[in-house]
């Protein structure tokens, strides 16, 4: 089976809209430069809300063939629901991602296994691929191991989800973000080949080979080529390593 890889990235609270549009521009510029295979390795921003239409424009107007991701959505469609944004919003503006349950929406805004499984339905109802994230706490880690929990995160968040629907998921260990310290390919490989079973058994053989698991949580330009090495990691989502234009375009170009 061969998955295009995906490289995300998750530029979390940061850059303005004026500055998102020049990391776009610079970005492309660099991989233009590099004489980058653009077919070779999907690249998806997920800018802040209020730089998506900016980025859009931007995208369309210099046809760069990059993605366009939110980095959460509502659980409802439209209402009395004061500063949520919803998915038909996204996809008015030709979002075509999203991610959901990222360990800081799980902490800091108590989104439990519940509540990502309604935005993962929120976010295909409206088209969008759900960026499904699951990963252990460094106590999950030390008292079940690393697997046990996002498989189960994972589990919950694919009930009712159709076996053709198009999700990508990522795994991040929440001990290895923003923390510099990196699982080992060899960690993360086990983990994601356990989640394609998940998929698997939830959605079916196909499903499972054609969705692409990613590995997120301190990826930079020294380490992601030994994550892309790995079997069952089909790209990355990158923080930090996404907001500067030099990093982030080695990490696209990983295979060079
Ligand atoms: C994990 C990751 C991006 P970083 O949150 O989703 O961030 O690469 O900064 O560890």
């Amino acid at each position: 089976v061969t998955r295009t890889p995906l490289i995300a990235g998750n530029w979390k609270m940061n850059l303005d809209h004026l500055q998102a549009v020049a990391l776009v521009q610079k970005l492309h510029w660099s991989l233009k430069d590099a004489d980058h295979d653009f077919d070779s390795v999907d690249v998806t921003v997920f800018p802040p809300f209020t730089d998506l239409r900016s980025v859009q424009t931007l995208l369309d107007a210099d046809k760069i063939p990059f993605g366009l991701g939110a980095q959460d959505l509502s659980v409802h469609d439209s209402g009395a629901y004061t500063g949520e944004i919803s998915g038909a919003f996204l996809s008015k503006l030709s979002v075509g991602s999203v991610i959901i349950g990222h360990s800081e929406r799980r902490d800091y805004h108590a989104e439990d296994d519940q509540v990502v499984a309604a935005k993962t339905q929120a976010a295909l109802k409206n088209g969008l691929v759900p960026v499904i994230c699951v990963g252990e706490t460094s106590e999950d880690l030390e008292k079940f191991g690393a697997s046990a929990v996002p498989v189960g995160q994972l589990e919950v968040a694919l009930e009712n989800v159709p076996a053709d629907a198009e999700i990508v998921v990522a795994y991040e260990p929440v001990w290895a973000i923003g923390s510099g310290q990196a699982a080992t390919p060899e960690q993360a490989q086990d983990v994601c080949q356990k989640l394609r079973e998940v998929i698997r058994a939830k959605l079916g053989d196909d499903a499972a080979d054609k969705t692409r698991v990613l590995y997120g949580g301190s990826v930079k330009s020294d380490n992601i080529a030994s994550f892309m090495r790995e079997p069952d990691i089909d790209g990355a989502l990158v923080g930090g390593g996404s907001l500067k234009v030099d990093e982030f375009s080695s990490i696209v170009r990983f295979k060079s």
